[in-house]
């Protein structure tokens, strides 16, 4: 039988680790998978993490299940962050191993209800597609960004959506952009609600890097205006890079809207769901979460660790734009992207090139990892880059 397989390709993102690890240069930079980096190029476990560990560590007394839905504090804290304290709607999550499982349950839930689209925006990140397609749903694209001039395609964007019919899903980026760190305007994210709400189409939203744009409650205010309009939402969070969690797999998915018992029975089909694939989530990350929002010293420990990411994130975008400076007309639209991407409008051959020349990994779209960067880095890497940009 398992010869009758085909072999597979590896995630070109996972792949450039390996590539990277293998190059024995010692000035080289990983531009590469969507990871936060310190200075030093580690990805550190949060000082909140480690000290909730600890108090797991002392503290927990038994390994036994917890629930067919997972922690139910630690949904219920969660969705504060995301949701905010009070969204005024119903809702009813189940916790997710990371973003990615919470977005295939969500895509199963469209599916097991019945519907059979979802739209998603062009670029987006790889593994949406993947998922959609395995749950089943056919995948619809809207215009997002556009590589050369970096700008978003609003009117394009909304027009595709204006095609969709009602009960067709929609995903959205809640904040930094996977792979174009470009974000709606407040008055976008208005618009893009009405448009959901008029059609009766069915938010899907993507937040996986709350906190690495404009700050915690800034980079939900788009999530919950669309939550707050739509009749009807899908909310997958990912704790892998705003908890530093990665490996964790921690993470959650939220019914949002309509009356109580709806979103209850959502749940309970999240569950189904969950259970006749993985019965039940990992507990470590999301009692680690838990006990940080539960925990006044260490969620704002926690918030302030998250502060300080952001601010080496833009430090580094504007470094790197500045450097670019009047040489490529994109850098002012680079300066004010947010998160850890951008997607910079580079040939294949060139970025190859970079690797082999000058030990400088990207994948071969064209996106950086800005916290790949050292601040040491800046200057150099800007220099590269300057002749390779439209
Ligand atoms: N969504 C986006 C846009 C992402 O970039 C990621 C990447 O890590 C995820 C979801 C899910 O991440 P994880 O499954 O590691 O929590
Ligand atoms: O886009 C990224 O780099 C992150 C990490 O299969 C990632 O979202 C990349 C690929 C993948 C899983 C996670």
């Amino acid at each position: 039988m398992f010869d009758s397989l085909s072999p597979q390709p590896q995630d070109p993102l996972l792949a450039l680790i390996g590539l990277y690890n293998s190059d024995t240069r010692t000035d080289k930079v990983d531009l590469g998978v969507g990871v936060f980096r310190d200075e030093t190029g580690h990805t550190p476990v949060m000082r909140a993490v480690k000290a909730a560990e600890r108090v797991l560590l002392d503290t927990q007394d038994s390994k036994s299940y917890v629930a067919p839905e997972g922690d139910r504090v630690f949904i219920d804290l969660l969705w504060t962050v995301v949701g905010g304290t009070d969204c005024g709607k119903a809702v009813a999550g189940v916790q997710a191993p990371g973003g990615s499982g919470a977005l295939r349950l969500a895509a199963d839930l469209l599916a097991k209800a019945g519907k059979t689209r979802v739209w998603v925006g062009v670029p987006t990140w790889a593994n949406h597609l993947g998922i959609f397609g395995s749950a089943g749903l056919s995948v619809q694209t809207y215009p997002y960004f556009d590589v050369p001039s970096q700008a978003v395609q609003f009117d394009r964007m909304t027009a595709a959506l204006e095609s969709a019919e009602a009960g067709d899903a929609v995903l959205l980026h809640a904040s930094c952009h996977n792979p174009t760190g470009a974000q709606l305007t407040a008055a976008q994210w208005a618009v893009v609600a009405e448009i959901v709400a008029r059609k009766g189409l069915i938010p899907l939203i993507d937040s996986a890097y709350q906190g690495f744009g404009a700050g915690l409650e800034e980079d939900a205010a788009g999530l919950r205006t669309v939550i707050a309009a739509a009749a009807e939402s899908l909310v997958a969070v990912s704790c892998s890079k705003f908890f530093g969690l990665y490996r964790e797999r921690t993470g959650a998915v939220y019914a949002v809207g309509g009356s109580q018992s709806a979103v209850e029975t959502a749940r309970s089909n999240l569950v189904t769901i969950a259970r006749t694939s993985y019965s039940m989530p990992p507990d470590h990350g999301s009692a680690v979460v838990r006990t940080i929002l539960a925990t006044p010293e260490l969620k704002a420990d926690w918030i302030a660790e998250l502060n300080d990411m952001r601010g080496r994130l833009i430090s580094l975008r504007q470094g790197l734009a500045t450097a670019i400076g009047n040489h490529w007309a994109g850098s002012t639209a680079v300066a004010g992207q947010q998160g850890m991407f951008s997607l910079l409008p580079m040939k294949e051959a060139d970025i190859l090139a970079l690797r082999k020349d000058h030990g400088i990994y990207m994948p071969t779209s064209g996106r950086i990892n800005i916290a790949g960067l050292k601040q040491a880095d800046v200057a150099r890497v800007a220099a590269t880059f300057v002749p390779l940009l439209g």
